[in-house]
């Protein structure tokens, strides 16, 4: 602790007594309209784990407030490869492009489960330890998704076959499901900056109104996929302690809101609402608009049950890969998203030169992305810095720091 301004404080507090002392005939004080202060609706809507770490429910209470600035940009394993490049240290398209990292940082856990040094898409699982802490320290926020192996057929994610009662309590696999489990604890929970745990918007089985993988619609029934998330959530925070996650639910498209919660697991296992929706390039002009009123249509649903549930939106993954379109970034994800109040919305992976859903330099909806992104409201990680997530550099960032 620093004693000067422990010092400094004491004076502070010891003059300002001495004037409340005083009778006082002001009018009491107005909050200021332009503030994006958090109100009583944000502080009633609370973490789903009560015991979250003070930075984790600081971040959950941040994402509740952003809309009213603006909506923070992510890109899928932004630090570690490119179009062109490969662990480069300190490189990423999105900064490449846009002069500045994304604000959201997504990350995949797909293989952890088994033990592998690397993950699904061969990011060795230490180097995500640092590009985790690096996007963390810049004042970024982490989500993770988990592409895990089918546990019954020990083959991947999108191997079909029925697997979620196999895990469920009673099932053959559900101890080897447990120990998958533990592999994840264990991973979160050492994602640490100077001694205290990173929070991390954890966002597993996703996309589960399509049937592509075990636990999809078609693979499980709605009391099965209740059953396997409370599981995996009460596994990770009461039996591990894993306090430093917040629960992302994203389905792929949905046709009302009752499709949307046919599987929710429940307001105190959820705590941000979202979706995965892609545009499919066919060409034709009208695909633009297919997917604006798709996003539109579903966001207006997600903005009405994230309001009445009090939970904070997102656009979980979207994309158009190759970006064919050139505007494509203000004439149509901008267009699609602009009226809604998400706290984020991530693009997918620049994984191959056919394969990527940010531009890089030289690509031609360069110049449309750095238009979009120099909106106000479009917020990349300097701006989340400002806006300080975490709430690290308030009164106790600056009485305590060395
Ligand atoms: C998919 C593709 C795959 C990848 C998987 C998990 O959408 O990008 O190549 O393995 O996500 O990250």
């Amino acid at each position: 602790m620093n004693m000067m301004r422990i010092h400094l404080l004491a004076a502070l507090l010891s003059a300002w007594a001495t004037v409340q002392a005083q009778p006082s005939n002001r009018a009491p004080e107005r909050p200021k309209p332009d503030t994006a202060a958090v109100d009583d609706k944000t502080i009633a809507a609370l973490p789903s784990n009560l015991r979250v770490t003070r930075r984790t429910r600081q971040l959950y209470q941040s994402l509740q407030a952003l809309p009213q600035q603006g909506v923070l940009f992510g890109h899928q394993d932004d630090l570690a490869y490119g179009i062109g490049w490969k662990y480069v240290p300190g490189e990423s398209d999105v900064k490449r492009v846009a002069g500045d990292y994304p604000a959201v940082y997504g990350w995949e856990l797909g293989h952890l489960e088994t033990g592998d040094p690397v993950n699904i898409d061969s990011v060795p699982f230490d180097a995500m330890r640092t590009f985790v802490r690096d996007g963390y320290r810049r004042g970024g926020v982490i989500t993770m998704s988990w592409h895990l192996n089918n546990p019954y057929t020990g083959s991947s994610s999108w191997d079909t076959t029925a697997a979620v009662p196999h895990i469920l309590p009673g099932g053959s696999k559900h101890a080897l499901y447990l120990s998958w489990l533990d592999r994840v604890a264990d991973f979160i929970l050492s994602l640490r900056y100077k001694g205290k745990a990173i929070p991390v918007l954890f966002r597993p089985f996703h996309e589960h109104t399509g049937s592509w993988f075990w636990w999809g619609e078609k693979q499980c029934t709605p009391d099965e996929y209740k059953a396997l998330w409370r599981l995996t959530a009460d596994y990770l925070r009461l039996t591990r302690k894993v306090n430093n996650i917040l629960f992302v639910y994203s389905t792929a498209e949905f046709r009302d809101e009752a499709h949307y919660l046919e599987r929710y697991p429940g307001d105190a296992y959820v705590d941000v609402l979202g979706f995965d929706t892609y545009m499919q390039h066919t060409g034709e002009a009208e695909s633009g608009e297919i997917y604006r009123q798709a996003i539109r249509g579903r966001l207006d649903m997600l903005t009405a049950m994230g309001a009445r549930r009090q939970k904070p939106t997102c656009l979980a993954e979207t994309g158009l890969e190759q970006i064919p379109v050139a505007d494509w970034w203000t004439g149509t994800l901008w267009e699609a998203v602009k009226d809604f109040p998400i706290t984020y919305l991530l693009l997918w992976r620049n994984g191959r030169p056919n394969h990527y859903y940010v531009p890089y330099p030289g690509h031609p909806s360069e110049a449309d992305f750095q238009k979009f992104v120099a909106n106000d409201r479009v917020f990349l990680e300097s701006d989340a810095r400002r806006a300080n997530l975490y709430r690290t550099n308030g009164f106790w960032g600056w009485l305590f720091r060395r």
